[in-house]
């Protein structure tokens, strides 16, 4: 397998080397940090009053972790350490959930989350041979502006068309002969399944690879689409707190996303007791950002979880790699007193050959008790068999799935397109158990 290199010096800088850079450049992010109005006060509180008192690697755990709602409190500008005129662009959440959350990024920021992403797409092996379709959306959501700065430094052909108008998509891919989409897990599969309406096959189309993030998807979701599209998949991880994508990547071998350690200082730990957690253990993921100036986040709580790999991976990038996002610490449901994470449902149903591409997940009240009901779409030519093939379908899902998560669902069979579907970041759990 061949490996390419973006930046091959810092992508195998040596263990050593990469502390010493990493202690470094927290010093660095902790005296910008003690010049805004959030971290002044709490860094002095943890005897942290310049970034002096940042002496050894013992010193980092004096820091106290950062969290959503930290990050909510500091809107507007609370978070800011750098004056406004130096500022190129910020991101801020929808705040559909709350108050929104602001990001903000000096021209260097910018430039170096571009770096990052020139990394990570080169190490799965693109060129600037490759046309890349970008079907995240642009905007204040960081998919879309995300990668495309990246994919121009490598001087991919970038095509910025966002998300949605699958029709227009799959038109442009074959135009222009795209070869890699980055795109939501279930956008993609969407996509496939209006190729045949469109009048375009496979073969009229030249994909060579994707790039999937922005939600949880399974190992068997990943297969799914490397199967039908005839493509390979990697997991991208990033999230607006920390720029965007560009944060975890998968390299040629995809086998775990590599964390840019030399920007995103790396922890896992017990979400319960904020206990660091060595490696191979599933936890929250705690994030630092090394190198980002105009918004400095310091022991940031991700709230997804995932565990560090052990060991170096065979393409000699030093920087460590995390699992897939096994969940996050506020998607896990509780039915019926068992913790379930929507990603065990997917997993269990993607390895179902019947199974189409779209699914989701209803819970409802029966009673004192809660209801799971997985709605599942699968292939038309289903339901011209006879009913004894769907009712053995119906009863192959349930049981599967019992064996997985202990719960007994209820499984409901859809035609093909029947399901609710979304262009961008899937909605795929529906609970109506609580009503306000
Ligand atoms: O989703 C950034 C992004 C865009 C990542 C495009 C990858 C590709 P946010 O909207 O802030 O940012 O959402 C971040 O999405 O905390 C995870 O819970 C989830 N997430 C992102 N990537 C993955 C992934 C972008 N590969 C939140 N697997 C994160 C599972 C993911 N979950």
């Amino acid at each position: 397998m061949e490996i390419n290199f973006w930046d091959k010096e810092i992508e195998t800088i040596d263990k050593a080397a990469l502390k010493v850079l990493q202690l470094k450049r927290l010093k660095e992010t902790v005296s910008c940090a003690l010049k805004t109005q959030f971290y002044k006060p709490r860094l002095k509180k943890a005897g942290i009053n310049s970034a002096d008192d940042i002496k050894h690697w013992e010193d980092y755990k004096k820091i106290p972790l950062t969290t959503k709602d930290d990050l909510r409190e500091c809107y507007p500008n609370g978070l800011l350490a750098v004056d406004m005129k130096d500022v190129v662009r910020l991101h801020t959440s929808s705040g559909t959930t709350g108050t929104p959350t602001v990001i903000y990024h000096t021209k260097n920021d910018i430039n170096h989350w571009a770096e990052l992403v020139a990394r990570s797409i080169v190490a799965t092996g693109a060129t600037n041979e490759d046309v890349f379709q970008n079907m995240m959306s642009y905007g204040m959501f960081t998919g879309g502006l995300g990668l495309h700065y990246g994919a121009e430094k490598v001087g991919l052909t970038v095509i910025p068309m966002g998300g949605g108008n699958t029709k227009r998509q799959i038109q442009l891919m074959k135009d222009f002969g795209s070869t890699i989409l980055h795109i939501t897990p279930s956008y993609i599969l969407h996509i496939h399944s209006k190729l045949g309406e469109s009048g375009v096959e496979l073969k009229d189309l030249r994909l060579r690879k994707a790039y999937l993030g922005a939600e949880p998807y399974s190992e068997n979701t990943r297969k799914k689409v490397e199967q039908l599209f005839k493509i390979d998949v990697y997991n991208s991880y990033g999230l607006s707190e920390m720029n965007g994508p560009g944060v975890g990547f998968e390299c040629a071998h995809k086998c775990g996303m590599h964390v840019w350690e030399d920007t995103y200082l790396l922890e896992v730990i017990d979400p319960k007791t904020g206990e660091s957690l060595g490696e191979d253990k599933e936890g929250e993921i705690v994030l630092t950002n090394l190198t980002r100036r105009a918004t400095p986040l310091l022991r940031y709580r991700t709230r997804d979880i995932a565990a560090i790999h052990k060991g170096l991976c065979g393409c000699k990038r030093t920087h460590r790699r995390i699992s897939r996002i096994l969940g996050r610490t506020d998607d896990m449901l509780i039915i019926n007193g068992v913790n379930v994470y929507p990603s065990q449902i997917e997993e269990v149903i993607m390895r179902i050959p019947q199974v189409g591409t779209n699914y989701q997940i209803y819970l409802e009240k029966e009673g004192t008790l809660d209801k799971l009901v997985v709605k599942v779409e699968i292939y038309s030519k289903m339901f011209s068999g006879n009913l004894a093939e769907i009712d053995a379908l119906k009863s192959r899902i349930v049981e599967e799935l019992r064996a997985s998560i202990i719960i007994h669902p209820a499984v409901e069979l859809h035609e093909p397109g029947s399901l609710p579907v979304f262009e961008g970041k899937a909605k795929r759990v529906v609970d109506n158990r609580v009503k306000l």
